[in-house]
């Protein structure tokens, strides 16, 4: 399969990792959006929220976590950051191997600007 995030995953193509585990990679989106702009991705592939099956639970809340977890090393608190994923090309997704971004470090616009 030809997917650029598992290719991250196994070290073939270069990235900025941030943290890693046996199920999670998440490092610096290569086009920020804003001056935080990490991804999270699990090392097992499936292509967005909804392919997700009832095992992938745990990992989706890892996830999650792991969200929170590099958004605090990078600065980010509470007072705002958005962790949000996008599923399907009408959502505006381009890589089809499930991914949080974590986003954050100035005013961000609303969800529905
Ligand atoms: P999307 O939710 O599928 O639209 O987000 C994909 C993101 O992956 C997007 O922000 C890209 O800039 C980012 N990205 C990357 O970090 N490294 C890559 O090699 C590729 C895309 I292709």
């Amino acid at each position: 399969m030809d997917c650029i995030f598992c290719k991250i995953v196994e070290g073939t193509i270069p990235s900025r990792k941030v943290y890693e585990d046996d199920d999670i990679v998440a490092f610096h989106d290569i086009q920020p959006q804003a001056p935080v702009h990490l991804l999270v991705i699990p090392r097992k592939h499936f292509a967005s929220l909804d392919a997700a099956a009832p095992e992938d639970a745990v990992l989706l809340g890892k996830m999650m976590l792991v969200a929170k977890q590099i958004a605090h090393e990078a600065g980010l608190t509470a007072d705002g950051y958005r962790v949000a994923t996008n599923i399907g090309a009408n959502a505006g997704q381009i890589v089809f191997h499930i991914h949080l971004h974590v986003i954050g470090g100035e005013k961000l616009a609303g969800i529905n600007a």
